[in-house]
């Protein structure tokens, strides 16, 4: 017996959808049920459609919502959680809230650019995947998975120095640009010798981790009594260390046995002596370190408070974005990360100077409701949001979005 939902679907409701919905079109793990467009004619109807609406997901926060019903809770827990009392966390959702838009007119947007140049490197659209770590903890595939997600997608995947696949495997899956991100460890030469084996596989930049002498207070995971669990690895660090286990300092320590709080400006100057791709320095959250960043010799910075997981009560990036980008005057490239949900998050943050942004939760999301699939929708979805806001907004290109798109 047909539900009544599956009558509104079959019966061309869901088409309608499909003409007048922009190509977002559903990935292979969602079946094509949605019937936005569709003139509700009864509340039968409207109950079916909500039901369809609800059951599927097809916006970010959806994901997150799903991802909590379906991945393990201590892996939901670690990566959504924040440090602390989590107030940045909230924080960096709320300011980008707040920002309103002032849109334009009879611009034509009947065609859109939304290319970047970072480097050398022309992205098709200004978002990438920020470096998380243990992808396998939602997926058995884990980084490869991401990987041919990201590639699917035409986004470039920053692989993460805490992942559970080595980066040479990650590459192999790769069919799009891959970034890696590293620490600078106590072991320098393991460090180098790790930087050149992501050079070698053909990693085009690297983001070091700045902002991490220690880790973040993470009450979550305390609570939820997160560690690696055994079947998992820290891939790339074999040969460093017992590769399982927790990172986590031990009790009455703040140190972690890999992290080295150590770290002064001198080491950018080593780390720039041999590596051979552009480095990003990660985590830039005063001027006047991103002043120190430029002089250091940095190719250029990510604004970012590691998705509120470090300090916590640092103000969200938004709010220090335009700060930086007026000491920085254009002289390096200004990524940004932290709280971007919306394409119009990442139309505000381009607004406010930043020449791309990172997106970290929500692909890990994707990634737990739908494998690679659900990775390359996701950035699908946020990609056609960020196109609607420039279509909407009167911005057809990424060069016109500038400081007038903010309603002052
Ligand atoms: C991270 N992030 C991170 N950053 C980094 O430099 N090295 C790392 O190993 C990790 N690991 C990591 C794990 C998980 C589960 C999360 C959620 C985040 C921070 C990440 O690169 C990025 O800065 C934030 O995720 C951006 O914020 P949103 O988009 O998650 O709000
Ligand atoms: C985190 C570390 C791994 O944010 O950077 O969980």
């Amino acid at each position: 017996m047909p539900t009544r939902r599956d009558v509104l679907i079959s019966s061309g409701s869901a088409l309608v959808g499909a003409t007048l919905l922009p190509g977002t079109a559903p990935a292979s793990e969602i079946k094509p049920k949605r019937a936005s467009g569709h003139t509700v004619a009864t509340s039968e109807d409207a109950e079916a459609l909500s039901a369809a609406v609800d059951s599927e997901p097809v916006c970010l926060s959806d994901y997150e919502a799903l991802a909590r019903e379906r991945a393990p809770k201590m892996a939901f827990e670690y990566i959504s959680g924040g440090a602390a009392d989590e107030i940045t966390l909230k924080w960096n959702r709320e300011s980008y809230d707040k920002l309103r838009l002032q849109p334009r007119i009879f611009v034509d947007v009947s065609k859109l650019d939304t290319r970047v140049k970072l480097f050398d490197q022309e992205l098709p659209f200004p978002i990438l995947l920020a470096p998380t770590a243990y992808h396998r903890l939602v997926h058995p595939e884990g980084e490869i998975a991401t990987a041919r997600g990201a590639g699917a997608a035409g986004a470039t995947m920053v692989a993460g120095m805490l992942a559970t696949v080595p980066v040479e495997d990650i590459a192999k899956a790769a069919t799009g640009p891959l970034w890696f991100q590293t620490y600078i460890l106590k072991d320098r030469a393991f460090t180098r010798d790790l930087i050149q084996r992501a050079e070698g596989v053909g990693c085009k930049a690297l983001c070091i981790t700045s902002d991490s002498p220690v880790v973040g207070v993470r009450n979550r995971d305390a609570r939820a009594n997160f560690s690696l669990p055994p079947n998992l690895e820290r891939a790339n660090l074999r040969g460093l260390m017992r590769t399982g286990g927790n990172l986590r300092p031990p009790e009455g320590d703040i140190y972690t046995p890999i992290l080295d709080a150590s770290l002064t400006w001198k080491e950018i100057e080593w780390l720039r002596s041999f590596a051979r791709v552009p480095v990003l320095l990660k985590g830039v959250l005063n001027p006047d370190d991103a002043e120190l960043a430029i002089k250091s010799g940095a190719s250029g910075i990510i604004v970012s408070n590691h998705g509120a997981r470090n300090l916590d009560t640092v103000p969200p990036t938004i709010d220090i974005l335009p700060e930086v980008v007026d000491k920085v005057a254009g002289r390096i490239p200004i990524l940004c990360d932290s709280g971007i949900r919306r394409g119009t998050d990442v139309l505000k943050a381009l607004a406010l100077g930043a020449n791309a942004v990172l997106i970290g939760r929500p692909y890990l999301y994707g990634l737990a409701v739908g494998g690679d699939a659900g990775v390359t929708r996701v950035i699908n979805i946020i990609k056609n949001e960020f196109k609607v806001a420039m279509a909407l907004s009167g911005r057809p290109t990424t060069a016109s979005i500038d400081g007038s798109v903010i309603w002052k």
